[in-house]
């Protein structure tokens, strides 16, 4: 297609940029962190939304390379602010199964990482429950180890959406769980609610700190508070931010 042909261009040109969601702990209401979310800024479209234009990156075999270049945006961030400021928040990034399944994928983000001299722990990988069972629980589990070797946290992004997301938490040794809770649908009592809180309760008995994602109003952060849940990422709070609205946010709460 014409979209296939202008991608390699657009990661020339610099076309996409990251967008920042921050998270926030509910019962202190600070800052604690956030996700990086990419955007394409297209010359003539405008801004695109990952929904529409990841899965053409999957499917082209171009997506290591947008979330390389992702990567190094983030590490360039926390470089800026470790520069610049006396703290910094832990940024999350995407990582797509078909990533996962080039060998040398995670020798070039720890490339990129030295280059910009950030330290791990502020870095923290997204796999979903789908591609870690769809590379085969096996190769996830490698993966997983590889990441815990060097350091970085693993998150286990959309948990609950997916068919097995049991059986995927069963056989990987994720740090993080993020929980989207969309399936709520604006109220929070009845089956969902009940579903919800027992994962709160299975993350607990598994030492496993949860992230609720989709969190759209109060009513539904207090009740993740209620159940054992500090930390929001939503539009309650906020939506992906520019970097520098980030930034921003980032610096006056602390
Ligand atoms: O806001 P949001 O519309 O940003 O994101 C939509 C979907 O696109 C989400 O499922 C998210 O995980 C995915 N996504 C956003 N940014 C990236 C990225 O940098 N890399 C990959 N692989 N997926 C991303
Ligand atoms: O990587 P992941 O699929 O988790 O990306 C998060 C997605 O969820 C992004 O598309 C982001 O814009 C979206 N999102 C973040 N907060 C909310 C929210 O409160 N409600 C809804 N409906 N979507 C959200
Ligand atoms: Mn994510
Ligand atoms: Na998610």
């Amino acid at each position: 297609e014409e979209i296939l042909s202008s991608l390699d261009t657009a990661l020339a040109e610099k076309q996409f940029v990251i967008y920042i969601q921050p998270q926030f702990n509910h019962a202190t209401k600070q800052l604690v962190g956030g996700e990086a979310l990419v955007r394409w800024i297209h010359p003539e479209h405008g801004m695109q939304s990952p929904v529409d234009f990841i899965p053409v990156f999957e499917d082209s075999g171009l997506i290591p390379k947008l979330d390389l270049y992702v990567f190094e945006r983030v590490c360039e961030y926390q470089r800026k602010c470790l520069d610049e400021d006396s703290y910094t928040f832990p940024l999350s990034f995407n990582v797509s199964r078909k990533d996962l399944l080039l060998p040398d994928y995670i020798d070039s983000m720890e490339e990129i990482r030295k280059a910009y001299d950030v330290p791990v722990e502020y870095l923290r990988a997204e796999i979903t429950e789908s591609s870690a069972v769809m590379g085969g629980s096996e190769h996830a589990v490698e993966i997983i180890n590889r990441f815990h070797e060097l350091g970085y946290m693993v998150e286990m992004d959309d948990f609950g959406c997916g068919y097995s997301s049991l059986n995927a938490l069963k056989d990987l040794e994720v740090d993080i769980l993020k929980l989207d809770i969309k399936f709520l649908r604006g109220h929070v009592g009845g089956r969902g609610g009940i579903i919800i809180s027992s994962v709160i309760n299975m993350a607990k008995w598994l030492n496993t700190p949860v992230i609720a994602e989709g969190v759209e109003t109060f009513e539904q952060a207090d009740y993740m508070l209620s159940i054992g849940c500090e930390i929001i990422q939503g539009y309650c709070y906020s939506k992906p931010l520019p970097a520098d609205e980030y930034h921003k946010l980032a610096v006056e709460s602390n």
